[in-house]
């Protein structure tokens, strides 16, 4: 019975999302689902990438935390158009949110929008947002065993972004043996290795994103 309930869930959360692609498809915006463990480092990514971004791409920032609005107070200081959901005890965001969230963009006026879920490696992966695709970022301090320990999150996303490469020095960290369990769980994940802290990669980062949206623009 419990089975049934948690698919019924799943079941609607799978139409509203189709609903949120089909308008970011008639809008022609590109959406990113950002994905890590907590403080891995993906509203400094955002930062980072709108000082990069600045001129080039319009893009809007949809933050999901648990409480407060912190991280949406740090991407508006970037004169990005941003909206927070709190989740309350949710431990990740779900289509219907993202649907209500984005009745206060004008999605006229964006190329892409990031999608910053809950910090969790786990129950993210489930819910299917409406995004094109899905970004995991996963930082050098949490350890080089999560690929083999969340498979789930490491086979889902496309991209998978290894931050904070300028603590490698002071943090093990196999570098090697995470992409090869990558490579094992899902051979196509593109990996690109970055640090917010020293700007190491970001040019490569900001080049994915550009290719991206061409890609997305050709398809319409
Ligand atoms: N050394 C170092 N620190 C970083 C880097 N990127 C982010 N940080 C730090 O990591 C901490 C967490 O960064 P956030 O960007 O808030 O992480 P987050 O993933 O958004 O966290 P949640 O929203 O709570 O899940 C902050 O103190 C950042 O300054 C990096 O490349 N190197
Ligand atoms: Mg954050």
């Amino acid at each position: 019975m419990e089975v049934k309930v948690l698919q019924n869930v799943l079941k609607v959360n799978d139409s509203l999302a189709a609903r949120n692609r089909e308008l970011f498809n008639s809008k022609k915006v590109f959406a990113i689902d950002m994905m890590s463990s907590p403080g891995a480092g993906k509203t400094t990514l955002l930062e980072e990438t709108a000082k990069k971004l600045a001129g080039k791409i319009r893009f809007g920032v949809i933050e999901g935390d648990l409480a407060t609005a912190a991280d949406a107070e740090r991407i508006a200081r970037q004169d990005v158009p941003v909206l927070q959901i709190n989740t309350g005890k949710g431990c990740h965001l779900d289509a219907n949110q993202i649907q209500s969230a984005l009745e206060h963009f004008n999605l006229d006026q964006l190329e892409v929008l990031f999608i910053e879920n809950v910090g969790n490696l786990v129950c993210p992966a489930e819910f299917d947002l409406g995004q094109h695709t899905k970004v995991l970022l996963l930082s050098t301090p949490e350890g080089d065993d999560k690929p083999e320990k969340y498979p789930v999150m490491f086979r889902q996303c496309s991209t998978i972004l290894i931050n904070k490469v300028d603590l490698l020095p002071y943090v093990p960290f196999d570098m090697a043996k995470v992409k090869k369990q990558i490579k094992d769980i899902h051979p196509q994940a593109h990996v690109i290795e970055i640090s917010c802290r020293t700007g190491d990669g970001l040019e490569q980062w900001v080049d994915w994103i550009e290719n991206q949206l061409e890609e997305f623009s050709k398809q319409k």
